[in-house]
């Protein structure tokens, strides 16, 4: 059945509605940003860009780094975004444009977030990587998809119980990463855990300027939450949202994290850019092996 243009909308150029991509303007390999300019700083370690578009948040770049073919994609902040971003990426490869219907032979992405992140624990410091392993929704994004079947169910409600959680806020939905993709870029050098994903940066990750929160020990909770050997390692905006419509769709994701803050100890990054820039390096290294 075709797809219905208020449904499945495409742009005039037949580029699809947000991204403003074509289906041959994507690598199989997308590297995931949050800030339209880290394209660019990613690109520069590229041998070529045959390929860049912008709309909104949304910067797209597409080239060649030592002989593998990838893109890069900014998402801007948090996981309203990541619905777009990753349902248009698949669309990209998975729905015909044409026919405007599924292709029968589906195409899976490799997707690798860069981003930054907030240390909830002492001993991970900042400046340190980290690849998540988990992703803990605090967003509810994933409730809104027939998703219980790729969910850890059971991690949630312990979790739950333990965080005293308000019915008033949306169920943390737990999502794992996918294994392949995460021993690829893995090594013994970087911290690997599960990353708590928030709905804002102020109120939902325990910050006060000048609001009070419903649950001012919730980071605390957070921190000291432990269960079979696992615990909350970090916070950011989009982790989720990826592991969640990646599984759902038969993409394989991982979020590599630079650590730029630690909560735990009220510490900053000295040279949050260098550690960014250093964590760019090592992903593009790990994918070209
Ligand atoms: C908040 O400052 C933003 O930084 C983190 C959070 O997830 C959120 O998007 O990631 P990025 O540096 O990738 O944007």
């Amino acid at each position: 059945m075709s797809l219905a243009a208020s449904e499945f909308i495409l742009n005039n150029d037949g580029s699809i509605y947000h991204l403003n991509l074509l289906p041959q303007n994507i690598a199989n390999t997308v590297i995931l940003v949050g800030d339209p300019d880290r394209v660019d700083k990613v690109t520069a370690y590229f041998d070529s860009v045959d390929f860049k578009a912008r709309k909104r948040e949304f910067h797209t770049q597409t080239g060649f780094y030592k002989g593998k073919r990838i893109s890069v994609v900014s998402t801007g902040i948090g996981t309203d975004n990541i619905d777009i971003v990753l349902n248009e990426l698949d669309a990209l490869v998975n729905i015909d444009f044409k026919s405007r219907t599924l292709k029968k032979e589906l195409t899976s992405l490799d997707i690798i977030r860069i981003g930054t992140t907030g240390s909830i624990q002492k001993d991970i410091p900042v400046d340190a990587f980290l690849l998540s392993e988990k992703a803990i929704g605090f967003d509810s994004l994933l409730h809104f998809y027939d998703s219980e079947k790729i969910q850890d169910i059971k991690f949630t409600k312990v979790l739950m119980e333990h965080l005293q959680w308000s019915s008033k806020k949306s169920e943390p939905y737990a999502v794992d990463c996918d294994n392949t993709l995460a021993q690829k870029l893995s090594s013994e050098d970087i911290f690997k855990g599960i990353t708590g994903t928030n709905v804002g940066f102020y109120g939902p990750q325990g910050r006060i300027l000048r609001l009070p929160l419903q649950d001012p020990s919730l980071n605390r909770k957070l921190e000291n939450f432990s269960w079979n050997g696992q615990r909350i390692t970090n916070l950011e905006m989009e982790t989720s949202g990826i592991y969640g419509l990646s599984k759902l769709l038969r993409h394989r994701a991982v979020s590599m994290n630079a650590i730029i803050a630690n909560r735990a100890s009220g510490k900053f990054s000295k040279d949050p850019k260098l550690v960014v820039d250093n964590l760019i390096k090592y992903c593009l290294e790990k994918l070209a092996q």
